[in-house]
């Protein structure tokens, strides 16, 4: 067994776990992260698209914000279509100059990688069998296998930043935690092409056929989804097939801006709203996905997941530069108000945009009062200014909360 130290363990190189390591490593605190895949798998993982401000000026303070200022892309304004009528969120004039930034997660993670790689921060790649230890005492561990070689890597804090079937969350005796789950009954077929996006800015659409979006990576790439029922299988959906149906769920007015061309990616994501509280055990803290995640209408999966890490640096820096051990226990707090906040909203752009007719609703309603229900949300929402103002503030992101 081979024993090591540092003074942040975090568990996984996601977004989450390489936005914290680059940002505790600019501030001199010392930090290993131990990543169960290869970089390149990470980078493989084809997932979101839009950040927030929050988001976009965490990675400025990181030092790593280079490419995405200069190749991200900044939207004013979103469109949710509803049975082909199109309206435009303005969400720079109806939140007194918010924006978001399309820049995909892909892009932003090996911004990371690189970064750290040339900093010199360990990364332990391609481990097996990791394990949290002695997380409610002053001297926690971590145990893992890299390289045919066992690890005892001593710290004085985890970050559990493992994604949903990560290990930290388990860390947490059952008696201890408390989750909250909603799964969907469909998911999102997902494709990526290396043709012009539809339009300028994304367009959400709830039409009579069921959920599309039309996203985009760059003036050259797009990103477009489907909601497909949870039994469908990527095989069913030949490329054609996939251009043909969005056609029938895109506004009139864009079809034909539609440049259609082969697949590079193609897959079905399950969609499910979830939250572990509390999201911290003794000196373990759950960040990101490994706490929370929400159906990806909102575009929030990450964005939340940057919040987490805003605070618990924040947190850190008290500890190591003021010596401030008070503020640990505020983490799972401000961090579950602000993903409450970003799950709700999920969840109603996912029950406002989709379409339920055939699904079986968990609630008291069925699905065809329900569909009228909504059907008066989308109205009452989209067609006063007022109502697109609150879908915007959540939409650009709302405030961090500060450390008190
Ligand atoms: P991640 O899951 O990204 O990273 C966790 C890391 O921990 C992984 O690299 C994993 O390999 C590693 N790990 C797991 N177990 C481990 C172990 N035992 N030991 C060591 N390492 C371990 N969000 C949006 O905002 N918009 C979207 O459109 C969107 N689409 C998505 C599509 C899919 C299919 C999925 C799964 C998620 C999507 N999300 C989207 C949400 C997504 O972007 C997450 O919010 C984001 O990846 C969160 O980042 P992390 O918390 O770092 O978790
Ligand atoms: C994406 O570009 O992948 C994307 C954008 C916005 C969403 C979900 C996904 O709400």
């Amino acid at each position: 067994m081979k024993k090591i130290k540092t003074q942040v363990a975090i568990i996984g190189a996601g977004p989450s776990g390489l936005l914290l390591g680059q940002l505790l490593a600019k501030q001199g605190i010392d930090n290993i992260i131990i990543e169960r895949v290869s970089g390149e798998y990470v980078l493989g993982r084809i997932r979101a698209g839009i950040l927030e401000q929050g988001f976009a000026d965490l990675v400025r303070e990181a030092g790593v914000a280079g490419r995405m200022d200069s190749e991200g892309q900044v939207h004013e304004g979103v469109a949710i279509a509803v049975d082909r009528k199109k309206y435009r969120i303005d969400l720079k004039n109806l939140t007194g100059g918010d924006v978001v930034i399309c820049y995909g997660q892909t892009e932003i993670t090996k911004d990371l990688m690189d970064a750290r790689a040339a900093s010199g921060q360990t990364t332990y790649y391609e481990s097996d069998d990791t394990a949290l230890h002695d997380v409610t005492t002053d001297s926690p561990y971590v145990t893992f296998k890299n390289g045919g070689e066992e690890y005892h890597l001593d710290c004085d804090f985890v970050a559990g930043c493992d994604g949903f079937h990560g290990v930290s969350r388990k860390t947490i005796p059952e008696d201890k935690r408390t989750e909250f789950e909603r799964v969907y009954p469909f998911g999102w077929l997902g494709l990526l092409s290396d043709t012009p996006p539809i339009d300028h800015e994304l367009i959400y659409c709830k039409s009579e056929r069921g959920f599309a979006l039309c996203s985009m990576r760059s003036n050259t790439r797009s990103r477009y989804y489907l909601q497909v029922p949870l039994s469908d299988k990527v095989e069913n959906w030949s490329d054609d097939a996939f251009w043909e149906e969005l056609k029938k769920r895109v506004p009139d007015e864009d079809v034909p801006n539609l440049v259609t061309g082969p697949s590079i990616e193609k897959s079905i994501a399950p969609l499910r709203s979830f939250v572990c509280e509390p999201m911290q055990y003794g000196n373990m803290f759950l960040v990101g996905d490994a706490a929370h995640i929400v159906p990806p209408t909102g575009a929030k999966g990450l964005n939340l997941a940057a919040s987490d890490v805003a605070t618990l640096y924040r947190i850190m820096c008290r500890v190591y530069q003021e010596n401030d051990r008070d503020c640990i226990s505020q983490y799972s707090g401000i961090a579950l108000r602000r993903v409450w906040h970003g799950e709700r909203f999920s969840w109603w752009m996912t029950n406002m945009l989709h379409d339920f007719v055939d699904a079986a609703l968990d609630n008291d309603l069925d699905s065809k009062t329900f569909d009228r229900f909504m059907s008066s949300e989308r109205n009452f929402f989209l067609e006063n200014e007022e109502g697109r103002r609150v879908i915007a503030m959540q939409y650009v992101g709302l405030p961090y909360e500060q450390l008190k």
